[in-house]
């Protein structure tokens, strides 16, 4: 289950020096393809608001998911709901920032979600949910 949060459906419209020029459309094709490859089926979801976050987390406890990939884009700073929620789940998971989160605001440099994940993975733009998937597929080996 790969999660994406607030404002990343802006992907290419805005921004380029820290997301780049490409879509969220561009996003999910090029990982759901990098995935397929390395033989995982994905699924992407995305949205504004933090409570269909926490749903979709649930949901891959519900459903049996292996493991999720997510971004919780802002609401990485601020949210104690998504970090119980991927605590509650115990499901393999990963933190992905496009940018280098560990060179912007004071503020970003907080992730309350980053204790729950078995790993981080930032400022390697869209190749970053690519590599989020190689480890989880190392951890479930
Ligand atoms: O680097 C990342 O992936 C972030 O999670 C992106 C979040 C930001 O709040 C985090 O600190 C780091 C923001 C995503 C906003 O995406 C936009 C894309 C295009 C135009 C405007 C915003």
């Amino acid at each position: 289950m790969v999660i994406n949060g607030p404002n990343l459906n802006l992907l290419g419209i805005r921004e380029p020096e820290y997301y780049g020029n490409r879509t969220y459309d561009d996003l999910v094709m090029s990982t759901r393809e990098a995935a397929s490859e390395l033989g995982c089926e994905t699924e992407f979801f995305q949205s504004n608001h933090e409570g269909d976050l926490v749903d979709y987390i649930q949901k891959a406890y519900f459903d049996h998911y292996d493991g999720i990939v997510i971004n919780p884009g802002a609401y990485t700073h601020t949210s104690v709901a998504i970090l119980d929620a991927v605590k509650a789940v115990k499901i393999p998971t990963v933190e992905v920032h496009i940018s280098d989160v560990s060179s912007r605001d004071d503020f970003r440099q907080i992730s309350y979600i980053r204790e729950a994940c078995i790993a981080t993975v930032m400022g390697k733009g869209f190749d970053g949910y690519v590599d989020a998937i190689r480890i989880l597929l190392e951890e479930l080996a």
